[in-house]
């Protein structure tokens, strides 16, 4: 493997092999990277060069660091990485925390000392996580403290337990302790551009997760690509943002597209609506990133907040009703900014801002990513045509050691396990994941279509829409409902509702069973767990 500045291998060589990538495009003179480059040394050393050093870059709940202060921490942890831990260059330290400023250095440090990051959801439970530790062969494990009791149950069920230490923690032993006692200086690992610096394991709905493997190039791309093209990001911005830095969707929002702009980030633990409405006034936030639910949820609130500096928000992860879009932009003159992004994909490839933005519509491929819709027989179908959604770009999709990077990567295209379709202007429109495309009496119908439309009654708080098993009709439409406070579940209710879609789209669309729900199920990401619904749903029997 030329080139590499690795002595453990591991990750490296479990890449699946060369013709099974995707195709990649660098086809922007921003993304002509050397051969050598480390980027955790790009996003703080080379911007403390750069005259960021005394401008804010991370703030926490009770502290902020400049970027020349972030820089000394994470160079010490590094150091503590080497001395203490022992580790060489490509291998695997798993973290564990929420967001703060701590698991922040952490990931950054892992990669100046040239291993590879395995970043983890706080929620996840010592089986998950044992799985993840696993499959990744992971050497070391940096946790926060208040974290530490699933991870030793989780250690006690891999064979050779890895060296765990904590954060967040004042302990002798804890890695501050250690820290202290390490130079203020740590020098970059001269990686290079290709070696493995990221392993994402997606939050998979079902069966053994997938380990997502991204270079140092490729963390460096995402960042000069959505946040320059999209959101024009500059020094002065302030980040804020509800998902986990353990989410590729938070790593590169809340973490490295500020740095990458010498702006700064607010990472903060536990948010809840209210207390992301809060954050943005009190830090004076200019760009927001969270999960469509996250809006629909503030968008009554956000009249009590002065949320004057907000400037841009960004929603992603899942579909973006339009009913949320506008209860968004009515609260906060906002126009939204939608994007899908995919943790195969590191970040968003297709969006839209200001005034290319078309309601409805997901947006057009980004600077750096080319799109186009798949039919049933593998080739490319035109506007307004629904097939599966193929993208590629700057990143991809490479698996760990995983058979199903033949599903995903087909001729050189990504596919991301969505039905799109395609406007004569190039807009992408969102329909569904393509198995839950619900297939009724002969007539292909979005759940997601008919959420939407639910969601723009007065009543209706949350729903998801999902296929029953139906003898007669293959399967039938099914919303799960959950009813804003004060609202009764009644079968008047369900009437209402189903007449509502009637006379909204059209008809062979509606609901034909409706269920009341307190909840919904949801991953820690924010997206609906729609395959438990599913499983839920053949449960049930047809309702007189
Ligand atoms: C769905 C969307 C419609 C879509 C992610 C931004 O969500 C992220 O990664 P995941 O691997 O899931 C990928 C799947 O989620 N999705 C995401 N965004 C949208 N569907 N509209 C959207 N705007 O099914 C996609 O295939 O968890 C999002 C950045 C980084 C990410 N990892």
């Amino acid at each position: 493997m030329s080139g590499t500045a690795y002595l453990d291998t591991f990750a490296n060589d479990k890449l699946p092999p060369r013709e099974q990538w995707p195709e990649l495009l660098f086809e922007l003179d921003e993304l002509a990277y050397p051969e050598r480059i480390n980027c955790a040394h790009e996003l703080l050393d080379r911007m403390v060069a750069r005259g960021h050093g005394d401008s804010i870059a991370v703030r926490g709940a009770s502290l902020s660091w400049t970027y020349s202060e972030l820089l000394e921490t994470v160079d010490r942890i590094a150091g503590v990485l080497r001395t203490e831990l022992g580790l060489v260059p490509g291998n695997r330290v798993l973290l564990r925390g929420a967001n703060n400023p701590m698991m922040a250095a952490c990931v950054l440090a892992v990669w100046k000392a040239g291993c590879v990051a395995v970043p983890t959801m706080p929620l996840l439970r010592a089986r998950e996580l044992a799985t993840i530790a696993r499959l990744a062969r992971v050497d070391a494990v940096l946790c926060a403290a208040d974290l530490r009791a699933e991870l030793d149950l989780a250690c006690q069920g891999i064979d050779v337990a890895p060296r765990v230490l904590a954060y967040n923690d004042n302990n002798p032993g804890s890695l501050e302790a250690l820290m202290a006692a390490m130079p203020p200086q740590f020098e970059a690992v001269d990686t290079w551009a290709q070696d493995v610096c990221l392993l994402s394991f997606t939050s998979g709905t079902t069966g053994r997760p997938k380990g997502t493997m991204h270079f140092h190039r490729d963390v460096l791309a995402i960042c000069d690509c959505f946040p320059r093209s999209i959101l024009a990001a500059t020094p002065a911005d302030v980040f804020i943002g509800s998902p986990p830095l353990a989410f590729t969707f938070g790593l590169g929002g809340l973490l490295l597209f500020p740095l990458r702009y010498g702006a700064s980030t607010v990472l903060l633990e536990k948010l809840t609506p209210d207390l992301l409405l809060a954050a943005v006034q009190n830090y004076r936030a200019t760009v927001c990133f969270t999960a469509p639910t996250f809006y629909r949820q503030m968008a009554p609130l956000a009249e009590q907040y002065d949320l004057a500096s907000l400037t841009r928000s960004v929603s992603a992860g899942e579909a973006l009703p339009l009913e949320t879009r506008q209860a968004w932009q009515r609260a906060t003159s906002l126009a939204m900014i939608d994007g899908i992004g995919a943790t195969e994909m590191l970040h968003i490839f297709i969006s839209a801002a200001g005034d290319d933005i078309r309601p409805g519509a997901t947006g057009r491929p980004i600077p750096g990513y080319r799109a186009c819709i798949l039919g049933d027989d593998g080739n490319p179908v035109g506007p307004g045509v629904i097939g599966r959604l193929a993208v590629k770009g700057p990143t991809g999709c490479r698996y760990l050691d995983d058979p199903r990077q033949l599903d995903y990567v087909c001729k050189g295209w990504n596919l991301t396990g969505d039905a799109y379709k395609v406007d004569e202007d190039g807009y992408y429109w969102y329909q569904a994941r393509t198995d839950d495309m619900i297939i009724s009496a002969g007539y292909n119908i979005a759940g997601p279509e008919v959420e939407d439309v639910l969601l723009q009654h007065p009543a209706v708080a949350e729903c998801a829409v999902v296929g029953a098993p139906d003898p007669e009709r293959g399967q039938v439409v099914m919303a799960y409902v959950v009813l804003r406070p004060g609202e009764q579940a009644e079968p008047g209710m369900a009437k209402a509702l189903q007449d509502h879609v009637k006379g909204t789209i059209a008809p062979y669309k509606y609901p034909r069973r409706i269920e009341f729900r307190t909840a919904l199920p949801r991953t820690e990401t924010g997206k609906l767990q729609r395959f438990k619904l599913r499983q839920e749903a053949q449960q049930t029997v047809e309702q007189p």
